[in-house]
C-alpha cells in the first residue's frame, strides 16, 4: 500500500491521476498546506522542503524498509518503474519521456506557479498594484512561451513523447489544463496543438478520478479572516518556520 501524502492542487493530481492509470491501492492522508500542516516536523521528516507530495511506499521496490519519497517528479519516475507502466525500462523514449518530465518540473510547473500568484493572489497581498505588475508580466510571458514549446511538440506527436501516453503527458498535463484558467480562455487560440491534446488527456477515465480525489478539501467554506490566515501561512515564507518546527521538534525529543 502507498500512502499519499496530499492535498488537492496540480502537484498533487499528477499522483493521484498516475496511481490511477497503475490501478495501484493507495491510501490518502491530507496535507492541509493552507493550515500549515507541511510545517510539522512529522511531515518535514517526509518531505524537508515541506512541500506536498510525498509518499510512503510500504511495499518498495526490492522490499526492505517502507521508502519515502518527495518531488513529484521522482515519485512518478518510481511509481512508474515500479509497475513498468507509462515509462519505458530502457531506450531513448525513456530518456525522451524523463527529459520532458524535469522540463515541467523546471519550467512550466514553477512559471505557471508564480503567474498565479503575480496576476491571482497578488491583489490580495500587495497594497500597490504596481508591485506586481513587472511579476505578472515576466511569467505570464514565460507561460506563453513555454506553451509555444509544447504546442510544437504536440503538433508533430500525438503525444508528448510520440505516440504513447506517459508520465511526461500526466505531469505536464496537470498544470497545462489550466492555463485557460490563468490566462484567458482565449490562449486555446494560439496553441490549438496543446488544446487537442489536453482534452484528449481529459477524457481518460483515471486521468478524471484522479483528478477528483479530495477535491472536498480544497473547496470547504471559510469565512474571509480564515482565508487570510491561510494566505499568511502559504506566501512570504523565509527558513523561520521550518527552522521553528525543527526545533520544537528537537525540544520535545528531549
Ligand atoms: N517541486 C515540487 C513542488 C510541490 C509544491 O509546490 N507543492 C505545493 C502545493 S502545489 C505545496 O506543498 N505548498 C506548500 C507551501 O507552499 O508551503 C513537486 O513537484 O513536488
Amino acid at each position: 500500500m502507498i500512502d499519499v501524502h496530499y492535498w488537492p492542487t496540480p502537484n498533487g493530481w499528477k499522483v493521484t491521476i498516475l496511481l490511477e492509470e497503475c490501478e495501484l491501492p493507495y491510501t490518502i492522508v491530507p496535507v492541509d498546506i493552507g493550515g500549515g500542516d507541511q510545517f510539522t516536523a512529522e511531515f518535514l521528516r517526509l518531505s524537508p522542503n515541506n512541500r506536498m507530495p510525498a509518499i510512503i511506499d510500504h511495499d518498495p521496490i526490492g522490499g526492505g524498509a517502507p521508502l519515502a519519497l518527495f518531488e513529484s517528479g521522482a515519485i512518478m519516475e518510481y511509481i512508474a518503474d515500479k509497475t513498468g507502466k507509462f515509462l519505458p525500462t530502457e531506450g531513448p523514449d525513456r530518456y525522451r519521456v524523463l527529459q520532458w518530465v524535469h522540463w515541467q518540473m523546471a519550467n512550466l510547473g514553477p512559471m505557471m506557479g508564480n503567474a498565479n500568484h503575480f496576476k491571482n493572489y497578488g491583489k490580495n497581498i500587495a497594497d500597490d498594484p504596481k508591485q506586481l505588475e513587472y511579476g505578472t508580466q515576466r511569467f505570464v510571458g514565460e507561460v506563453d512561451r513555454l506553451l509555444g514549446v509544447l504546442d510544437a511538440q504536440l503538433g508533430v506527436n500525438e503525444y508528448v513523447v510520440g505516440s504513447n501516453y506517459s508520465i511526461a503527458d500526466m505531469i505536464i498535463w496537470s498544470w497545462a489544463f489550466l492555463a485557460g484558467r490563468l490566462l484567458d480562455d482565449s490562449v486555446w487560440e494560439s496553441f490549438p496543438n496543446v488544446k487537442r491534446w489536453v482534452d484528449q488527456v481529459h477524457s481518460r477515465p483515471a486521468v478524471l478520478k484522479g483528478r477528483k480525489v479530495g477535491e472536498e478539501l480544497g473547496t470547504a467554506e471559510r469565512t474571509p479572516e480564515q482565508e487570510e490566515a491561510r494566505r499568511k501561512i502559504l506566501f512570504n515564507q523565509t527558513n523561520d518556520k521550518v527552522r521553528a518546527a525543527r526545533e520544537a521538534a528537537a525540544k520535545s525529543a528531549g
